[in-house]
């Protein structure tokens, strides 16, 4: 039976009211990413990425999961193969929704992770650069986010299901950022059939043999619809 790996980005949670990165309007629209987003930044003002982070936990605590996340949690429960979701997206929507296994190689907001000993533990709502790590006592406590210049989690795992895939899909990304960005090509190299599903055409809309444009609470569950209908 087919094996299915999905990549989902900042625009399949568009839609439930949660900024992407790169759009008009986006979250480097109104930040600089240089400020925010690298372990430099968080050394030079905690405070201040703490505040962007809290921010953002309040967002997607508030937020709701749209019908694309549920969409691809119907397609994880009744596909007879194995689908394999992995996640840019630091919001805990997909799980929400009810999807079962997620990886998320950018990190969680729902996790604070010490940048002094590893240890990890679940977020509180705000996040305080002076608090303890409960491991080892040291004030290094941070979101546990991937920031440019880091290694994104669980990388292994996620080129092994990639090269391996009859179908790989990519839903709602620019595909602007690696290693993620760089998946289609090792998709294509398995011999699997890549598919984008996005508002419009991406950086690497080229790289797909089929391409689905529109929102993604539409092509998401068409897709998924047409996937379950013709198993
Ligand atoms: C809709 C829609 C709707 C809207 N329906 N669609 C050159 C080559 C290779 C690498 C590099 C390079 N130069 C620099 C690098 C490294 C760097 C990088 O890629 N930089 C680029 C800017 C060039 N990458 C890294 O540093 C990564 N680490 C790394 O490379 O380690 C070394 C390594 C080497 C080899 C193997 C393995 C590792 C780490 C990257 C960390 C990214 N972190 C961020 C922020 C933290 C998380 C957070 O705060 O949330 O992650 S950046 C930000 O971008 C966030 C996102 O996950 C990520 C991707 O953004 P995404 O999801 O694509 O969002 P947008 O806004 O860009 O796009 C939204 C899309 O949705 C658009 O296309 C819309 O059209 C669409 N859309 N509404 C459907 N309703």
């Amino acid at each position: 039976m087919k094996r299915i790996v999905i990549l989902t980005g900042a625009g399949i949670s568009a839609e439930s009211g949660l900024s992407t990165f790169r759009d008009s309007g986006g979250l480097w629209e109104r930040y600089r990413l240089e400020d925010l987003a690298t372990p430099e930044a968080f050394a030079r003002n905690p405070v201040l990425v703490h505040g962007f982070y809290n921010a953002r936990r309040k967002a997607a605590a508030a937020a709701q999961p749209n019908a694309a996340h549920h969409a691809l949690a119907r397609l994880e429960r009744d596909w007879p193969g194995e689908v394999t979701l992995i996640t840019q997206n630091v919001d805990d929507l997909h799980e929400r929704a009810g999807h079962r296994r997620v990886i998320h190689m950018h990190g969680t907001l729902t996790g604070a992770l010490c940048a002094a000993c590893g240890a990890r533990w679940p977020a509180p709502p705000e996040m305080q650069p002076d608090a303890a790590c409960p491991e080892c006592g040291a004030a290094a406590t941070r979101p546990d986010i991937v920031w440019f210049g880091e290694m994104p989690y669980d990388m292994d795992l996620i080129e092994r299901h990639v090269g391996q895939c009859d179908i790989f899909a990519s839903i709602g990304t620019s595909g602007q950022v690696y290693p993620a960005a760089g998946l289609v090509l090792q998709a294509n190299a398995a011999g699997a059939h890549s598919v984008e599903l996005n508002l419009e055409a991406s950086e690497l809309s080229g790289m797909y043999e089929e391409r689905l444009e529109g929102p993604a609470t539409r092509t998401v569950p068409d897709w998924v619809d047409g996937l379950l209908g013709r198993r």
